[in-house]
């Protein structure tokens, strides 16, 4: 060993062991139990009981109480120390026993705790260590009820802390309320003051407390060394940096404070390292949001914290993914709806440049009990205090849509209903007030929906912003109704800084069209749609900014969309794939050259031979030019990052070469001639999506089911009949779950009064599958055969029909919902003959017969 690499090690280690503080994870090997059950098993921590229950066929997820215990082994030399448990988030109820005695109890699922265990331990021996968390429903703990799911369990990091016997406080709020503020900043100077408590140890008399911070860079700026007398627990420090460098989006530069409490000794006991930033910042009513001095229109998505297959349990590194994806689109913000998150989420933000929107979930409803209220002011309070030194954060925010229950609740009493409001109002109130007691700094805000309630109640005075959830073209028509609605409410409240908290429709990866609309969960609309909204904000300089909702799909047992129990808002999918939009975000927003050719997902084209494939190409140059399989190019100009190009293409695969600037982007479509998928039938089976003007694409065989088309000669199609949504004259298509399937899509959809379905297929034998749905929750499950009986009841929601294929009756008096049930699939097989051609008939007995899909192979 040399002389140098022998230098390190002893400094290292001499370090290592001066360092007091020891943070360690003790998340492997826990016996987990139900309450509810006998059987137990071993889980590490991230962990949630509800990472698939909370997607089975009727989503009733378990709502109860969790058991988790294990031995731990606390060594001998603890006994010279403090311990803590220190949990990042367990939702939502957790008790905690240690030895059989209760250690402590903690209220609430997003923030963390921390409790000082030591008294509770043997040392030099193991130790039974029980944890109890219940995520029931609890009218006293917030939030009573949103649309994500509550999944119950230790979902973040659980870890020891291990202190010397005198230490910066830690329990109760478990951020330690050490805080670094900076009240003043400016180019030319940042005021920081550095406060907080420790917990001074009998044996420790006159503790001191060292400061230092470095700059960006790494260079020291200042140091600091205090003492104070035995029973003095509160510290504060305050010094100047000179010509900070400040933190913003574009050049996220923290400095660095690190602080150790000393004995008499000199020994250091505890220790505590912290980032913090400097920046200033305002939200005016007129000209939007200002950092450091410069407008800046704050543009990023809102985010869940849960992913495909594991709940809330996320990894560490999934976290720092997400953030990463939504850096990379552009963004230079985030809301984190609708609850604190992981501490690791911060860091990230900080660290990539993203400001912060962050809440406490106080979502749709109030309890109006004491307790609640408590609950919820603790909530905010620990929020604050455990995140106080994140210079990304820029609003404290509480409350999402609390008046929303009040109006679609429709047996409320009038009386209630102003009890209600009176409520809500006096808890903002105490909410609006204990930030401000502990932060006046920041901003606060609140997130409401399109209603004029928050106006009346007084309710939209009390934060210093207001956010709007508003989904025109989506809940409410007219995309255009938008920027009207923001209009109105800037003229009405003129000294009110607005920002957008939620917009967007559903999509859903696996519908592809060119003809979107509303509700129809095609990636499109979701363009169309999210692209007028960006627009309109950016016509309107006094609108703060927008976060779109939401960066990715999430779980919401309630929810019944193409994807039951899934939230499909997301710009990417619950397994972070991202849909089109994602990387619409990234041509808009990211500074670089970049071109995208959207269809990710839509790249095998039927179109009808004389018509040209559409093809949008996003970048963020003045024209873009595409190559068509290495041989033509042609140059098309860009509008609002979009360049359409309309190819008159050839049958088959094409590669196609989108160039705009220094950005480059290849991709293969296939395009198919609907003429001719018949002469082809040896080779492919028809799927078509009856009663729908977008193509379904199975994820899991490949299988592409094609927009429906009506009868042409020599080629297919249906007569008669209507889309359903039409015909049902409703906003959205059924957006039920459909039982038994995957593919919900392909029976919403369909096509109902009508008369028949026609292929000119040549002579052969073929195999005919027909898929149905009865959609009307309603209907009748009575059947011709007790026609005759007098009872029967009102025949409006009867739909009886015959089938034919080729004049052969193949179904008598078929009811779907007597056969087999309400919003079930149904797929039915028939094996025929045909010399001339196959004619299915459609022959209504009673309503109107329906048909969702049809598939057609040549056996
Ligand atoms: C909202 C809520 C959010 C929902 C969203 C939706 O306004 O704040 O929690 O998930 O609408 O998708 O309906």
């Amino acid at each position: 060993m040399n002389h140098k690499a022998f230098l390190f090690i002893f400094l290292f280690a001499f370090s290592f062991c001066n360092a007091q503080r020891l943070v360690k994870t003790i998340n492997p090997g826990w016996d987990f139990r139900l309450e509810k059950d006998s059987v137990s098993e071993i889980v590490n921590i991230p962990h949630t009981w509800n990472a698939k229950d909370a997607f089975e066929e009727d989503r009733k997820y378990y709502r109860g109480k969790g058991i988790y215990s294990k031995e731990i082994f606390i060594p001998e030399a603890y006994q010279e120390k403090s311990v803590f448990i220190h949990f990042e988030g367990a939702n939502q109820l957790t008790r905690v026993f240690i030895n059989g005695k209760k250690a402590g109890e903690h209220i609430g699922g997003y923030t963390g705790f921390a409790f000082d265990i030591s008294d509770f331990l043997k040392f030099g021996k193991a130790n039974e260590f029980r944890i109890e968390v219940d995520n029931s429903f609890n009218e006293d703990i917030p939030p009573l009820e949103a649309d994500f799911n509550f999944y119950g369990g230790i979902y973040r990091d659980l870890e020891l802390i291990i202190t010397g016997k005198s230490h910066f406080k830690i329990e109760g709020n478990a951020a330690g309320n050490l805080l670094i503020r900076t009240p003043k900043v400016s180019e030319k100077v940042a005021s920081v003051y550095f406060e907080g408590e420790f917990i001074p140890h009998s044996e420790d008399k006159n503790l001191s407390v060292e400061v230092e911070i470095s700059d960006p860079q790494g260079k020291i700026v200042h140091k600091e060394v205090k003492t104070f007398k035995y029973k003095r627990t509160q510290f504060s420090f305050n010094f100047n940096i000179e010509n900070p460098v400040l933190w913003s989006p574009n050049s996220p530069d923290l400095y660095l404070l690190k602080a150790n409490l000393k004995n008499k000794k000199g020994e250091i006991v505890d220790s505590f390292i912290s980032n913090f930033g400097c920046r200033w910042f305002r939200a005016d009513p007129e000209k939007g949001f200002f950092l450091n001095g410069k407008p800046i229109k704050l543009i990023g998505a809102n985010r869940h914290q849960d992913f495909e297959d594991l709940g809330n349990a996320l990894p560490n590194f999934i976290h720092r993914k997400d953030y990463k994806m939504i850096k990379d689109m552009g963004s230079n913000f985030v809301r984190l709806a609708h609850y604190p998150q992981d501490p690791e989420v911060y860091r990230m933000c900080d660290e990539l440049g993203l400001l912060v929107w962050t809440e406490v979930p106080i979502i749709n409803d109030v309890t109006a009990s004491d307790t609640y209220h408590q609950n919820a002011v603790n909530m905010q309070r620990e929020q604050i205090l455990q995140l106080y030194n994140h210079p990304s954060i820029v609003f404290w925010g509480y409350m999402n849509e609390i008046f929303i229950r009040l109006v679609f609740n429709r047996e409320m009493t009038e009386a209630e209903k102003s009890a209600k409001i009176e409520t809500s109002v006096e808890l903002a109130k105490k909410l609006e007030a204990a930030t401000k007691a502990l932060d006046t700094s920041r901003l606060t805000v609140m997130a409401l929906h399109e209603n004029e309630l928050y106006n009346t109640s007084g309710i939209a005075d009390i934060p210093d912003v207001i956010g709007w959830n508003l989904y025109f073209g989506w809940y409410s028509p007219g995309l255009e109704n938008f920027g009207k609605f923001l209009d109105k409410q800037h003229q009405k409240y003129p000294n009110r800084p607005l920002i957008i908290s939620e917009y967007g429709p559903g999509s859903d990866s696996r519908i592809q069209t060119n003809d979107p609309k509303p509700w129809d969960f095609s990636e499109a609309y979701q363009l169309k749609s999210h692209l007028s909204y960006i627009n309109q904000v950016m016509e309107r300089p006094y609108v703060l900014g927008m976060t779109a909702w939401n960066f990715a799909d999430f779980g919401s047992s309630g929810r019944q969309d193409t994807r039951p129990g899934i939230n499909q808002k997301g710009l990417v999918n619950f397994n972070r794939k991202p849909k089109d939009i994602y990387y619409y975000y990234k041509t808009r927003f990211s500074e670089n050259d970049f071109v995208y050719i959207a269809g990710r997902n839509f790249q095998n084209r039927f179109i009808h031979k004389n018509d040209s494939i559409e093809l949008k190409v996003f970048a963020n140059t003045e024209n873009v030019e595409l190559n068509i399989d290495r041989k033509t190019s042609e140059t098309a100009a860009v509008n609002d990052n979009i360049a359409i190009f309309k190819l008159p293409l050839s049958e088959g695969e094409h590669r196609l070469t989108a160039k705009a600037g220094n950005s480059e982007f290849q991709r293969k479509i296939k395009v198919h001639f609907r003429e001719n998928l018949l002469q082809n039938i040896e080779n492919n089976t028809i799927n078509i999506n009856a009663g729908a003007h977008s193509d379904f694409i199975d994820e899991k065989t490949g299988e592409i089911w094609i927009s429906d088309q009506p009868y042409t000669e020599n080629s297919f199609g249906y007569i008669g009949g209507k889309d359903y949504r039409e015909s049902a004259s409703k906003f959205q298509g059924t957006a039920a779950n459909i039982k038994n399937t995957e593919n919900d899509p392909l029976f919403q959809t369909m096509r109902e009064g009508i008369k028949a379905y026609k292929f000119n297929t040549k002579p052969g034998k073929y195999k005919i599958s027909l898929f149905f749905t009865e959609p009307n929750r309603s209907a009748s499950k009575e059947t011709l055969y007790n026609l005759s009986n007098e009872s029967r009841g009102s025949t409006e929601d009867t739909r009886i029909f015959n089938i034919s294929i080729n004049g052969r009756k193949v179904e008598r008096n078929l009811n779907l919902a007597a056969q087999y049930g309400i919003l079930q699939a149904v797929e039915i097989d028939y094996e025929i003959w045909s010399d001339n051609g196959i004619s299915i008939e459609f022959d209504p007995v009673e309503g109107q017969p329906v048909l969702s899909g049809i598939r057609l192979e040549r056996l």
